[in-house]
């Protein structure tokens, strides 16, 4: 979506400038005359900047829409990694952890707070976000939603010992009855429709 806008933002001011190029040269001296001052000003501070500044604005407020900060109402899950498995609790949410399989909601927005007991390893699902370092004693957060519910392949893309390869998990999303019934204590296991595990 942004990189849409920004497209059509490039696209109008390039268009612009193509159009009073084919114009100068079609039509030497043709239009009204105007001022170099008024050139220089309207259009090259008044309407570039007016187009940067606007840009800038929608840019800022679509990363504040992203950024790793819990919103109300909103689902934080921590993501601990130790040789060779994945913890995951998910705080007053619900009482009992689960390891190697992460659930949340589907459609809502998860901050995912990682972090490592030993050794650095970093917490990668491909799918539903980028890398990021789980590191001992510190705690990175990660904003990652799944559209739809489904099961959504992570794994460990640091490596962190001789038993890297199999340090994965496995992201469950479920649907709102599906992930209510999750918080009130239901194994997951008992929840996926899928058989991937
Ligand atoms: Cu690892």
């Amino acid at each position: 979506m942004m990189w849409r806008v920004m497209l059509i933002g490039a696209t109008g001011a390039f268009a612009l400038v193509m159009v009073l190029l084919a114009a100068g040269f079609l039509r030497p001296g043709g239009g009204a005359p105007v001022s170099v001052g008024a050139w220089l000003g309207w259009g090259g501070v008044g309407f570039v900047s007016t187009v940067l500044l606007a840009l800038l604005a929608y840019a800022f407020t679509v990363g504040l829409r992203l950024a790793p900060t819990a919103s109300p109402g909103g689902v934080t899950i921590t993501a601990t990694a130790e040789q060779w498995r994945w913890r995951f609790d998910y705080g007053p949410l619900r009482s009992g952890g689960t390891e190697a399989i992460m659930v949340l909601p589907a459609g809502r927005p998860v901050v995912v707070q990682v972090t490592a007991r030993d050794v650095i390893h970093s917490f990668w699902v491909p799918r539903l976000a980028g890398k990021i370092d789980a590191i001992p004693g510190h705690v990175n957060r990660l904003r990652l939603q799944a559209a739809a519910p489904g099961e959504y392949a992570g794994v460990c893309a640091e490596f962190c010992g001789i038993g890297h390869r199999s340090h994965g998990f496995m992201v469950l999303a479920l649907d709102e009855p599906g992930w209510n019934a999750f918080v009130s204590g239901t194994d997951p296991d008992e929840l996926s429709p899928w058989t991937l595990r």
